[in-house]
């Protein structure tokens, strides 16, 4: 696939900023920008051609790789990747140049600012991903499909796992059957929780037994072809009044936040809408985290889906919604979907039922 499309929104900004280059050395970013996968590369984009810098261990990588309309250099002269663009950039006779401040090191920045005119920038390409083509959309699904069937595996485990199934078996398996069902890795380390250790939101799974009438947490992630996905579901293994009293009530404030969400509402709206269902029972004070992230190329992205977050929402946005409520001593609940942002609502991605 082409990214001179990508790109071409980069040089529209360069003219609306009156910069004549704008390089990001940062891995998500110029794996959009070139098609490139390698670790570390300097990408630049001009008004004009773009080019890839690349060290001698990616030159076959980045020819297989890369869009024929962008010029891979080299660093087979042992200078180092940094030098390099910094020559290119002179010999191209660049005098200014935009950064991104949200990457760059400040090591970097300052040797830069050594030979040209630095002008740093935020999220200027993490504003472009936020929104996502078709074939983007695609991955995500197909990432997205792979963690619900192991979670519908992983929830079979539950029900026969009483006073035998431990979290960190059950996040293993988990792990493990994410690759054989063909992702191409885990969009981060699986979390499996039990009883009370579901009230603290980022559990690291132990040796804890499950047993009956526990609250469950379990959220996780497969990559394909370098795009994320993120799914959560709750449950309780036997009965639990107070499980199920919390549970309509998180699942209230997630469905009402998926409705708020459409082309044009301000980012922080859907999570101020969530904060007013558990506002109206009591319980604003145990959601302790925003409602949900942007994900794509990283599993974190923009929009940011917080009291934090900025802009508005647009088309083709793909964000994860979120809620959940945690109380020491009793336990947490947390349901996750991904949904894409359209003009008129959402279309939910996640199909898994809850
Ligand atoms: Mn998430």
């Amino acid at each position: 696939m082409s990214t001179i499309g990508r790109r071409t929104k980069v040089k529209e900004f360069l003219h609306l900023v009156d910069i004549e280059a704008f390089i990001t050395n940062y891995r998500p970013n110029f794996m959009y920008l070139s098609g490139f996968t390698g670790s570390t590369a300097f990408l630049i984009i001009t008004g004009d051609k773009d080019y890839i810098v690349v060290d001698g261990r990616y030159i076959l990588r980045a020819k297989n790789e890369v869009d024929d309309d962008i010029q891979i250099v080299d660093t087979l002269d042992k200078s180092s990747l940094i030098k390099k663009t910094r020559d290119l950039l002179k010999d191209l006779g660049i005098g200014t140049i935009g950064i991104e401040k949200n990457n760059l090191r400040v090591s970097d920045y300052l040797f830069f600012s050594e030979y040209f005119d630095v002008k740093p920038f935020n999220y200027v390409i993490e504003s472009i991903r936020s929104e996502k083509d078709r074939d983007e959309v695609e991955k995500i699904k197909k990432a997205l499909l792979i963690s619900e069937r192991v979670l519908q595996e992983a929830e079979a485990k539950l029900y026969e796992g009483v006073g035998k199934l431990s979290e960190i078996e059950l996040a293993n398996f988990i792990k493990r059957r994410i690759i054989e069902l063909g992702a191409n890795g885990l969009a981060f380390e699986p979390i499996v929780a039990f009883g009370k250790n579901t009230a603290l939101p980022h559990y690291t799974p132990s040796d804890n037994i499950l047993k009956e009438g526990d609250f469950v947490i379990i959220d996780m992630g497969a990559v394909v072809d370098q795009y994320h996905s993120d799914i959560t579901r709750s449950f309780c293994i036997g009965k639990n009044s107070e499980f199920e009293r919390l549970y309509k009530i998180v699942l209230e404030a997630q469905i009402a936040s998926i409705e708020s969400i459409r082309a044009g509402v301000p980012v922080k709206n859907p999570y101020i809408v969530a904060t007013k269902v558990f506002e109206k029972y009591g319980l604003k004070d145990y959601f302790t985290h925003g409602l949900g992230h942007g994900v794509g190329l990283e599993i974190h992205e923009l929009p940011s889906m917080s009291a934090a977050g900025f802009g508005f929402l647009k088309n083709n946005n793909v964000l994860t919604v979120e809620p959940g409520i945690y109380l020491p001593e009793i336990g947490g609940i947390r349901i996750e979907d991904m949904v894409i942002v359209e003009d008129n609502g959402v279309n939910i991605l996640t199909r898994y039922p809850k």
